[in-house]
């Protein structure tokens, strides 16, 4: 069946909020909205605000946007989550951004790094707790290159002085130390963390280091994680084009590259949302000019890679067109298989901020269509891109309570959801099939051209695998 008129969505709608309360009905309805490309307003979903406290949400907070997202791939560098234990212990190795090197040794993704923050440091003080730890790690692992400090809830709350602390033990062990003032409690969801990371780049890393050699080919990749391969796929495709990647942000990444990156000609976003902020930050301070792309599926690398080349000169232009040209039959192989077992499969998809609207080109190339999509924490102009991508009426939630999507799910029927791990159980015993669009479900890359075939695969393999036959859904029965 196509998908729903707009008044269709927004009866759909009134539906569900119907079970709150009015006041809750009439605060969630800003963020719940029919599709409107055209319309004149822009998007006119609300987002960037306060989660309703009594419904569920599914978003992180500062720490998790500063620590998880951002800051914690950079490798060669240890990232100390300075307050209580918990922070860091449960979110250890969560995000999947692999990196190369020997742990222990030259990286340090995989360790979970906390100065165990007891009831004596939250009364009297933990500044001198953090020193010390600062010392011990430069003990530990000479070859770690700087060190960064990313603040729990209650650092902010004690007012302990990180700025001080990172000053003195970064002048005595010699090497960066980079205080992140990304307390939980700051702002409204993850994003306000990627805010507070990049300023924190922007302050003590940026620009601080110059390089011997460059190039007129010299790019950056920034806002790609490397999660499940991510950033190794796209980069492969930057190197095909004959563009030199000089620095990747964050996955994979090391402090280094962040210190010289400021050289390039071109910065490259994937992750808008998480990364905007220092793209504008180099375009101020360097002139530096800055372009966003968009590596999921054929039709946007082709699009994206087209728009890349044209910053540069023919050489490029020539290399990116035999790039294209080879890539286009394993292109075709890949769809000529999985397109007939994928086609007009529809899906509902709700994610961070920038993978819901990234995703939109692939799984069209596949034949699917996107009947339900929204964001954990994007804010307007996530929204008004998403829009233009996206059909008349196709219902968009901001923010949605598990009760608000399951319900979705429940009146749209979709073959396919992709989220999170916190949704993903519950829809399976929807019988509905589930991808993790964050972790990729332990597979990827989904990024760049290998990408898409194990997109492809991962998505043929969630829709039609046999475990789904033995299984009704209920609504199948609802007579
Ligand atoms: Fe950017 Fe991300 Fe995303 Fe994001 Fe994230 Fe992630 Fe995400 Mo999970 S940086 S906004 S804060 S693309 S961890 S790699 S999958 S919510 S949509």
């Amino acid at each position: 069946p196509p998908v729903q008129t707009p008044a269709q969505t927004q009866a759909m709608i009134d539906e569900v909020l119907s079970a709150y309360p009015p006041k809750v009905a009439k605060a969630r309805a800003k963020h719940i909205k029919p599709n409107d490309p055209e319309g004149s307003k822009g998007c006119e979903v609300k987002s960037n605000i306060k989660s309703r406290p009594g419904v569920m949400t599914i978003r992180g907070c500062a720490y998790a946007g500063s620590k998880g997202v951002v800051w914690g791939p950079i490798k060669d560098m240890v990232h100390i989550s300075h307050g209580p234990v918990g922070c860091g212990q449960y979110s250890w190795a969560s995000r999947r951004n692999y990196s190369r090197g020997t742990c222990g040794v030259d990286n340090f993704v995989t360790f979970q790094f906390t100065s165990d923050f007891q009831e004596r440091d939250i009364v009297f003080g933990g500044d001198k707790k953090l020193a010390a730890t600062c010392k011990e790690i430069a003990e530990l692992f000479p070859l770690a290159k700087g060190i960064s400090i990313q603040s729990e809830c209650p650092i902010g709350l004690i007012g302990d002085d990180i700025d001080a602390v990172a000053r003195a033990t970064s002048k005595e062990l010699d090497m960066p130390v980079v205080p992140v003032k990304c307390e939980g409690f700051r702002g409204v969801s993850q994003s306000l963390g990627h805010h507070v990371a990049n300023d924190a780049i922007r302050d003590i890393v940026l620009g601080t280091r110059e390089t011997t050699k460059q190039t007129p080919y010299d790019v950056a990749l920034i806002g790609d994680y490397n999660i499940g391969g991510d950033a190794w796929a796209s980069r492969r495709i930057l190197e095909n084009m004959g563009l030199r990647v000089v620095a990747q942000w964050s996955g994979d990444g090391t402090l280094n590259e962040l210190c010289s990156s400021h050289h390039v000609k071109l910065n490259l976003i994937h992750c808008y949302r998480s990364m905007n902020y220092i793209c504008t930050t180099m375009e101020e301070r360097f002139g530096t000019p800055w372009m966003e792309f968009n590596f999921f599926g054929p039709t946007k690398i082709v699009e994206s890679m087209r728009k890349i080349a044209s910053y540069f000169d023919d050489a490029i232009k020539e290399k990116t067109e035999a790039a294209i040209k080879s890539y286009q039959p394993f292109f075709d192989q890949v769809i000529n298989e999985y397109r007939p077992r994928l086609e007009s499969k529809r899906v509902m998809l709700l994610v961070g901020a920038l993978r819901p609207r990234h995703t939109i080109g692939a799984y069209e190339d596949l034949g699917m269509e996107i009947i339900g999509i929204g964001c954990e924490f994007a804010h307007k102009d996530d929204y008004t891109r998403t829009s233009l991508e996206l059909g008349e009426g196709v219902v968009l939630y901001d923010d949605p309570t598990a009760y608000e999507l399951e319900e979705f799910a429940r009146r749209l029927k979709p073959d396919l959801m992709g989220a999170g791990v916190k949704e993903k159980y519950v829809f399976h015993k929807m019988a509905l099939p589930f991808r993790q669009m964050h972790s990729w479900d332990y597979s990827g890359p989904y990024h760049g051209v290998d990408g898409f075939a194990v997109f492809a695969r991962d998505m043929d393999i969630a829709i039609n695998s046999p475990t789904w036959n033995p299984f009704q859904a209920p609504w199948s029965n609802a007579a």
